[in-house]
Parts: C-alpha cells; structure tokens; sequence
C-alpha cells in the first residue's frame, strides 16, 4: 500500500498526530464543473476546511500514484479541459494505478483511498444514486455500495434531481446506509434544499454527527451520508431545477450517451440551459460542505462524546 499513496506533508503530520482531516474529491474538478469555476471551488472547499480547524486532503491519480493533499499546480493539472483525465471509481482504481495513468477519483474511489490513509470524513457535493430508468438500463452509481462497505462519514447536499431520488433511497436503505440530515429532516436535492423525502434523522450539528458515526463503527459498519442543503441564499426552487432536468436528459437520450459519461454531461447540459445558476448554487454547496466536514472532523478528533 505505501507505494501505491503519497501523502502531501501536511496531510502525513495531521495524520500522525490524530488532527482533523477531511477527504476531498477530484472528479467535481475534473468532469464536475466547467473550467475555471472548478479551479475556484477546489481552493474554495479547501479554505473552508482549514477555516473549519481541519487539513484539507484532495485526492486524485496522477502519474499511477494515489495523491492525497495536492499542490495548487496538480489541481490546475485536473481542472485543465484540455488534460484528458480518467473518471475513476472503484473498479478502475487498480488499472489507472499500474498502467501509470492520471485520474480523478469520483466518490466511490475518494472513499477507498481516504480509508486507505486512515482519513475518516469525505465532503463533496452530490453523490451518485439511481439514475432515472434505471430498472432498464442497471445504470445504479458504484458510489451507493461503496457507503455501504467503507467506513466513512461522506457530507453531500443529498444526490442531484438528474438521478431517482425515491429509488436511490432505497437502495441505501437496503444496503444499510444511514442518511442523517444535517439541521434538517428531509433528503436536499442539490441544487434544491428539499427534495420532499423525509429522513429518519436529524443531527444537530458536529457532535451529534460524530457520535453517531462513532456509534455506527463501533457496531463494525461501513459508511454514513450527512445531508447538508445548499445554503438558502444560492438554493434554486425545484420546479425550475426540475425543467432544467428534463432538457438534460432529452438531449442525452437524442445523444445515446450511456455509462460513466452519463453524469458528466448531465451536468456540463444543467451548467449551461441554466444560465450560470446552476453552477453558482454548486460552489456554494461544495463549500459548505466542505466546512461541515471540517466541523465534523475536529469534533471526532476531540472525541467528544
Ligand atoms: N455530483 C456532482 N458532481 C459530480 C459528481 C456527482 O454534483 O461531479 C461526480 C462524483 O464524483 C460522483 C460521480 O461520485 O459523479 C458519480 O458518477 P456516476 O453517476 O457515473 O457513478
Ligand atoms: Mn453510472
């Protein structure tokens, strides 16, 4: 394993000493977001972390290594829309890893390697899920088993409304997930704050999230998702979000675009029928939760109980 990680100086020292540390994502950069938003958020997430009292550890592929904490320049490297960088999940991690590759790491592989390295809180905006037709086509993201298996504590602002919010939560009822809201009761929808779901719980702020998670590995289980929603101030109503939705997955059926290039161009089509709105409303959430995993970090690092 040692000589598939490196860990960046800050992220090795944090470690070391059991200081907060949060895992973040390289896909939102790399396929996520158009360039140069992706740029910003990514310094962006990591500011709020440090603010938050945590050491920020962005993860990716480059050059057949994990990388865990990044140089400024790398994630200039990721965001460039001309660099041709691998969308990497689970499955691809070993491949990219000995064909010397370079790649961002979507949700599923981020966790891998963050427990890998012994980092026990992940941020990021929106998982993947179920996505619409799925019971034709089987297109159910990796990510939902992954939060099944690994033992970490993923913030997200729910899953997006390009995805079948009912059935992918059932799929995470099914594989064990808890989904806990953050200061809420009710499943956000990315770019909505609500998504009219109702969740079992409500968490009510960075102690009450770090116990139950302390309390789910003690029992010897796998991940937690923390719903955080978009901050009211860039959250879009539903309704608009909801015809934005409808456009994007026209154009990919028209398009036949299948697999793990489903989400980027969903997203890349939101991004540009909304007119900028939609990508305003995802830095605000990407950094606010990326605040809230450091919040929760340094909650589980004091060992509150
Ligand atoms: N949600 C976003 N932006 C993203 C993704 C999700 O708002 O960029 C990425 C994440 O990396 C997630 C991946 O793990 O998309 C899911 O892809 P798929 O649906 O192919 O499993
Ligand atoms: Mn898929």
């Amino acid at each position: 394993m040692r000589d598939l990680i490196s860990l960046s100086g800050p992220v090795r020292n944090a470690l070391r000493d059991g200081a907060p540390v949060v895992a973040l994502e390289s896909t939102v950069i790399a396929h996520g977001l158009p360039h140069p938003d992706n740029l910003e958020a990514a310094a962006a997430m990591e500011d709020a972390v440090r603010q938050a009292g945590a050491i920020p550890a962005t993860i990716a592929v480059l050059d057949g290594r994990i990388r865990i904490g990044l140089s400024e320049e790398d994630r200039a490297n990721l965001a460039d829309p001309d660099a041709a960088v691998a969308k990497l999940s689970r499955r691809d991690l070993a491949a990219c890893l000995t064909l010397n590759g370079t790649g961002a790491t979507t949700v599923s592989a981020t966790m891998i390697c963050a427990h890998a390295a012994g980092i026990r809180v992940f941020a990021t905006g929106g998982i993947g899920g179920v996505h619409r037709g799925a019971e034709n086509s089987m297109d159910v993201s990796a990510d939902l088993l992954e939060l099944a298996r690994t033992p970490v504590l993923t913030v997200s602002s729910g899953a997006k409304s390009i995805l079948d919010l009912p059935r992918t939560m059932e799929v995470l009822e099914t594989q064990g997930v808890p989904v806990l809201g953050y200061r809420t009761d009710r499943l956000p929808a990315f770019h909505s704050r609500d998504s009219g779901l109702p969740l079992d719980a409500a968490l009510e702020g960075p102690q009450a999230a770090a116990r139950v998670a302390r309390a789910h590995w003690a029992l010897g289980l796998g991940g937690l998702l923390i719903c955080n929603p978009v901050p009211d101030e860039a959250a879009i109503p539903a309704d608009e979000v909801a015809a934005w939705v409808d456009a994007a997955l026209a154009a990919a059926e028209q398009d036949g675009i299948a697999g793990k290039e489903v989400t980027p161009y969903l997203l890349r089509h939101i991004a540009n029928v909304s007119g900028g709105r939609s990508l305003a409303a995802n830095k605000a959430l990407l950094i606010d939760n990326a605040r809230v995993g450091g919040e929760i970090a340094v909650a589980l690092a004091e060992g509150v109980s």
